[in-house]
């Protein structure tokens, strides 16, 4: 099935194709051989190696397949190499504005993880990113398979990957009805945290293995789902409860569609999502950043009230909600400049402390935010982390 959906949004960058269905794969750089598939790829520096499973890859690597982290430049400097970081949700907003403001340092490449190629393509384009910048890598938050398969497609761009971004996201605030992702799990809590979860446990072992000086997984949180802000208090409030709808598994069958049981509520699903994620982020780092020394973080870029995200909510919300941003509570954001500040948690060195929340002053300084008694809640992020691995088959 993710096969099928892969193949549905081919490639400049990444192309996949059912074994023993290419015909004429000339286009595609691939040939068959062996029942596998030869990754043709010299041109561009990556090594050429011949795979078991039946997708191929082309990407533009030759800037940063170097196997060491520094490498000596003719004046005999030791110069880094760029760093790689993978994107969820790159293909607008605030993934897209973080993507294109780390390509344009020229010291990052950024793998595009979106579910919509073609989308992210001309996103990227039109934002004006060099196009040996990035590489666009199929993925859909809303299928555990394609997650799994996802991992598989990036460690056969044979990059390394020193810097994962969980920023995707839905919101359906206007929904009567839930929705499911394709393992039956409501669709907010389904994407946003679910398939971010399974995502950063798989990555990490990359992370790990990454020989790049600061390696970071952040997961963008938000201040609607911190009840110790004035956003956190307009109703619906976010609340986990006992989490007895995640452990029934959110399936409206068995159990409640949202995380405390109750009714389904589109809007507080979704800040219940992200309460999840500033959660998920803590677990990770008293689990794992001494271990690895990977920094685990989460931020409020501020209110891009502009975003696709509140493409599902009502015209008048959509016409009102910037100008109330920007003149009313101030919160508002730039795309860019949200992009700017996700870009400074991935990249900047004095950013490199593990366990935080970053949010931005009126100047746009950065500084540590506390977060809701929810969403530090050391015992719920045990359980949710708990819940979860056996909700996406780790446990
Ligand atoms: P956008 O809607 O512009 O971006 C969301 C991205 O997620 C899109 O690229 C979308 O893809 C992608 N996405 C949605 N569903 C899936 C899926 N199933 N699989 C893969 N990708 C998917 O919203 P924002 O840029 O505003 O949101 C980005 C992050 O910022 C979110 O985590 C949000 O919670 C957070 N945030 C946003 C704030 C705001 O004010 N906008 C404030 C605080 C936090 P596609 O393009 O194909 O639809
Ligand atoms: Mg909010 C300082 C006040 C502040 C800030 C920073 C936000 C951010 N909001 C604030 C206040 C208010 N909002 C107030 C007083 C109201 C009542 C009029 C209000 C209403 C409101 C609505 C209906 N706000 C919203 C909505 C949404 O549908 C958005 C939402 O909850 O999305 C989940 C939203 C937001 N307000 C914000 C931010 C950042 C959002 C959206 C994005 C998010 O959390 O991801």
């Amino acid at each position: 099935m993710a096969l099928q959906a892969a193949t549905s949004f081919l490639p400049s960058a990444l192309s996949a194709r059912k074994e023993g269905a290419v015909k004429d794969s000339s286009f595609l750089g691939v040939r068959l051989a062996d029942g596998g598939v030869k990754l043709e790829t010299s041109a561009l520096g990556m090594r050429t190696k011949r795979v078991s499973t039946s997708v191929a890859i082309r990407a533009q690597t030759a800037a940063v397949s170097s196997p060491s982290v520094a490498s000596a430049s003719p004046s005999g400097k030791k110069t880094l190499r760029k760093g790689v970081a993978v994107i969820t949700g790159a293909s607008s907003g605030l993934g897209l504005a973080t993507a294109k403001a780390l390509a344009e340092t020229g010291k990052w490449h950024v793998i595009m993880a979106c579910r919509d190629f073609l989308k992210a393509s001309r996103a990227a384009k039109a934002a004006g990113m060099d196009k040996d910048s990035y590489t666009i890598v199929h993925l859909d938050l809303a299928s555990l398979d394609s997650v799994r398969q996802f991992v598989k497609n990036v460690r056969q761009l044979e990059m390394p990957i020193d810097v994962v971004v969980c920023n995707a996201a839905v919101y359906q605030p206007t929904a009567k009805e839930p929705s499911y992702t394709a393992d039956g799990f409501e669709m907010s809590v389904g994407v946003n945290h679910l398939g971010h979860f399974l995502l950063a446990r798989e990555l990490l072992e990359d992370l790990k293995s990454s020989d790049y000086p600061s390696k970071r997984l952040i997961i963008v949180g938000s201040i609607t789902g911190n009840t110790n802000t004035l956003a956190g208090n307009v109703p619906p409030k976010a609340n986990l409860g006992d989490l007895r709808g995640l452990a029934g598994g959110l399936n409206g069958v068995g159990s409640s569609v949202m995380i405390d049981g109750g009714e389904f509520d589109g809007a507080k699903a979704y800040k219940d999502s992200k309460v999840c994620n500033m959660l998920t982020m803590q677990e990770f780092h008293r689990r794992y950043h001494e271990e690895t020394g990977v920094t685990f973080a989460s931020l409020y870029p501020g209110c891009i009230a502009t975003t696709g995200l509140f493409r599902e909510h009502i015209p008048l919300f959509r016409l009102l909600f910037p100008p109330f941003q920007k003149y009313i509570t101030k919160g508002y954001v730039s795309e860019d400049e949200a992009g700017k500040r996700l870009a400074q948690v991935v990249s900047e060195p004095s950013l490199t402390k593990s366990g935080v929340y970053w949010s931005w002053n009126k100047n746009s300084a950065s500084f540590e935010n506390q977060l809701s008694e929810e969403a530090s809640d050391a015992e719920k992020a045990k359980k949710l982390w708990e819940i979860s691995e056996k909700l996406v088959g780790l446990a």
